[in-house]
């Protein structure tokens, strides 16, 4: 029998369950940028997704209810959703601790914000060990392609084989791989690294992330030879033989283009613009998280301000701040630093009819969403350190009269592929950011298209589904088409399903 399904497996599941208005469970679309990114992939396949289901709704739920809920889920989304259950502990010392007070920081090259507590270690195991039991549940050995995502379920190809399951696996690491002095302050170094080539395939977003991890590899893996070169290699340790790949992720360029071209965007775009007359939008989406660098955009824009006065009321940024990973200390700290930067800049440069920044601190309805990335002129995509960064390539969708122009950290995995079109700035240098933005604002109407025509047709061409193509290739030698729409299914459209969750 050969490969015929698939199974994605991830921290969360696509999709999360609340309680609607009326007191009624009710099921809707997860957001983050791998349900923006697998959703597509996976809709009517006929496939399975692994992965956390969120807090507090196994307790709050009859197992009856959420059977029928999660049944009604996979009509709607047309593959099979199998929760994993967490504990508080869990929760605590496998999410919040390992994955993100570690890796995550650790990860985004931010050593001095992780916090090596030897606790998380045991509690990451265990949990991925429990991700590796469900998927040895739910899939057969030559029917399914085990695909996991990311960085809190590093073990599981591990933990898979200490059970004597035998899957065909592959891994994929949205967050960055970071440089070799970096990572050896991980105390668990030896077992991530061996954990990681468990895996059949290991992906990895930019090329720069690959070259760390293989510089990591030949340090820590005394013997290993790498063969061949292009997006595919081979890494020969000593025990193992490892495929390795560099798949900058991408998204459903035509569903994002089409959409910007609803009427209901369009009219909202409108609106938008037309309460903020007669000047350049420059836009920020991020969710609330310190690796995307708000604080320091903020400072560029007011340096901006102070610099190039002749841009005052001439334009309005708009940062949307996407409540993240709420009651984390760091989190809400990070929170207060940008209302209170936000309340400085504003306070020191409002002018009658005209406030500086707007601030929107809520998670959008994905026509809103849609309608600022079709309104703005500019958009300002400044983290710190971004596996790639989806918004830089939704906003380039949605420009869809080609005008807009993409202000790009160096540091963010797209800026490998956008650089021709985007202007590339280093997000720590102030006054670097700040001379791009009135680089952009002073941009005429013809290098603009010249730019963003480039962009919009690199990503139009690299979408989600080549992403996904390639990813496979290398797996398994085949491609989407071979895991054709099931015909049986009638799904409704997405667009049904909410997309106003939070992270
Ligand atoms: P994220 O850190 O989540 O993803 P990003 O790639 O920017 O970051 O994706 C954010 C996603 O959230 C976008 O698809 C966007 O549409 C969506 N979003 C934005 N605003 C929203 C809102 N108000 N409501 C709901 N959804 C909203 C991680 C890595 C990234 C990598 C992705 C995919 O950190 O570097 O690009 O995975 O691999």
């Amino acid at each position: 029998m050969e490969t015929t399904r698939l199974a994605v497996v991830s921290n969360r599941l696509a999709i999360v369950v609340k309680k609607g208005d009326d007191g009624e469970w009710v099921i809707k679309s997860g957001s983050g940028g791998l349900v923006t990114a697998l959703g597509p992939v996976l809709r009517d396949r006929g496939g399975l997704w692994i992965g956390w289901l969120g807090a507090n709704v196994r307790e709050a739920m009859s197992d009856g209810a959420l059977a029928e809920l999660l049944a009604r889920g996979s009509l709607e989304t047309g593959y099979t959703l199998e929760p994993v259950d967490l504990t508080e502990e869990e929760i605590q010392k496998y999410y919040f601790g390992f994955s993100n007070e570690i890796l995550w920081a650790l990860f985004h090259d931010l050593p001095s914000r992780c916090n090596f507590d030897p606790a998380y270690w045991k509690v990451y195991e265990s949990v991925n060990t429990k991700f590796a039991k469900a998927i040895a549940d739910n899939t057969e050995e030559e029917e399914d392609y085990v695909w996991v995502h990311d960085y809190q379920l590093i073990l599981v190809a591990d933990q898979l084989k200490k059970m004597g399951a035998t899957r065909h696996t592959g891994f994929f690491l949205h967050i960055p791989f970071p440089p070799l002095d970096g990572f050896v302050r991980l105390p668990w170094r030896f077992q991530i690294l061996d954990a990681l080539l468990q895996y059949d395939l290991v992906g990895f977003q930019t090329v720069r992330d690959r070259r760390n991890f293989m510089d990591c590899v030949r340090m820590l893996v005394p013997g290993t030879k790498i063969v061949g070169h292009g997006q595919v290699i081979r890494c020969l340790t000593p025990t193992r033989e490892v495929l390795v790949g560099t798949f900058p992720i991408s998204i459903d360029f035509k569903q994002f283009a089409d959409a910007a071209a609803k009427k209901e965007v369009e009219d909202l775009a409108w609106i938008i613009h037309a309460n903020l007359p007669e000047r350049q939008l420059i836009l920020g989406v991020d969710r609330l998280d310190y690796t995307k660098g708000i604080p320091h955009r903020l400072h560029a824009f007011a340096n901006a301000l102070q610099r190039y006065p002749e841009m005052r009321r001439k334009v309005t940024l708009i940062q949307v701040v996407v409540p993240s990973r709420q009651n984390v200390p760091e989190y809400e700290a990070l929170k207060h630093e940008i209302e209170r930067l936000v309340g400085e800049i504003n306070g020191r440069f409002t002018e009658v009819g005209w406030t500086p920044i707007h601030y929107i601190y809520r998670s959008l309805s994905r026509v809103e969403l849609l309608a600022y990335y079709r309104t703005c002129e500019i958009a300002l995509v400044t983290p710190l350190k971004d596996g790639m960064n989806l918004v830089a390539k939704e906003f380039c969708a949605c420009s869809i009269e080609d005008n807009g122009i993409l202000i790009l950290s160096e540091f963010a995995g797209a800026a490998a592929q956008l650089h021709h079109g985007a202007l590339l700035v280093n997000p720590y240098d102030i006054e670097g950011v700040a001379d791009a933005i009135h680089e952009a604002f002073s941009m005429d109407g013809e290098t603009r298209r010249t730019r963003m025509k480039k962009m919009r047709r690199s990503i139009k061409k690299n979408d989600i589904f080549h992403w996904v193509n390639a990813y496979f290739r290398a797996g398994i030698a085949k491609d989407l088409s071979q895991f054709p729409v099931a015909e049986f299914f009638v799904p409704k459209p997405l667009s049904t399903l909410s997309f106003d969750e939070p992270f």
